[in-house]
């Protein structure tokens, strides 16, 4: 029974939406980001962490069941941001949380691990990897990680590939990949609160009739999305797509044009 989360990266968007309904729901919530936090309330408590620092880490473990993993840099960024934040954050994150003997980590990853993927076909978990950017190849390293902690520590580990999470779809691309608020709060509460799991890979997305990921996992932990972002769709125009730009062609959006120096046809 999970009861004492900590989590991490807690003044972003995510973790705080997330951050008003755990309150009410678990004895313990330990929120921790290296920006400043907002006062704690009731069972909430706030620690100033850096995750490039084990030590720091180390100690925000302490009786902790489950960790919700959403620190580090949230988009493309130079190699030097990547290792510290994302790739060295992420590794103490798991080494930190196998020492204290935590249950459970769940652990933002995101859709730009398959953003090389054509946006026509539709993608599920067991396709190999072909993350869109730097940021991408440090959530496959992240998954990685989370499969090696379940295997070798018998961590239980979810890993959630986040499409768009903003309070409404702002493009067209988005009515594919949006997630709102609400199904969000309720995936992160799906995998906390379901019993023995040992590894799971999951698309963070809503009902979106547009949805091209496939998610096997989410009957096993109880999903159930209740949004779809085709009731937008009057608000946006598609545009028409000319095979000229990689950020219409590819799952991943924009993230597929930044530095892109390579010829659209030649990605099969
Ligand atoms: C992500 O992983 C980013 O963190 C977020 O800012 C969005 O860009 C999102 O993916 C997306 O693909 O829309």
């Amino acid at each position: 029974m999970i009861k004492r989360l900590l989590i991490t990266g807690a003044s972003g968007a995510i973790g705080s939406c997330l951050r008003a309904e755990m309150r009410n729901a678990y004895a313990l919530v330990r929120l921790s980001d290296v920006r400043p936090l907002p006062a704690p309330v009731a069972v909430e408590e706030c620690i100033r962490a850096d995750l490039g620092n084990f030590e720091a880490v180390a100690s925000l473990m302490q009786d902790i069941d489950c960790v919700i993993h959403l620190g580090g840099v949230p988009k493309e960024d130079s190699w030097n941001a990547i290792l510290e934040h994302n790739i060295v954050g992420t590794y103490n994150v798991f080494e930190a949380a196998r020492q204290a003997g935590v249950k459970r980590v769940i652990y933002a990853s995101s859709n730009h691990v398959i953003g090389y993927y054509r946006a026509d076909k539709t993608i599920g978990v067991e396709e190999p990897p072909r993350p869109d950017s730097r940021y991408g190849v440090s959530k496959v390293f992240g998954e990685a990680l989370g499969r090696l902690y379940a295997d070798k520590h018998g961590l239980s580990v979810a890993c959630l590939r986040i499409g768009s999470f903003r309070e409404r779809p702002q493009n067209v691309r988005q009515l594919a990949t949006w997630i709102s608020p609400r199904d969000m709060v309720h995936l992160v509460r799906c995998c906390i609160d379901a019993p023995d799991y040992r590894f799971l890979v999951l698309y963070g997305v809503s009902n979106n009739d547009r949805n091209r990921w496939r998610n096997p996992a989410a009957a096993v932990i109880g999903y159930q999305p209740q949004d779809n972002a085709e009731a937008h769709a009057s608000e946006f125009q598609a545009p028409r797509p000319d095979g000229t730009d990689p950020s219409t062609e590819f799952h991943g959006g924009e993230f597929c044009s930044i530095e892109f120096t390579n010829i659209i046809n030649k990605i099969e």
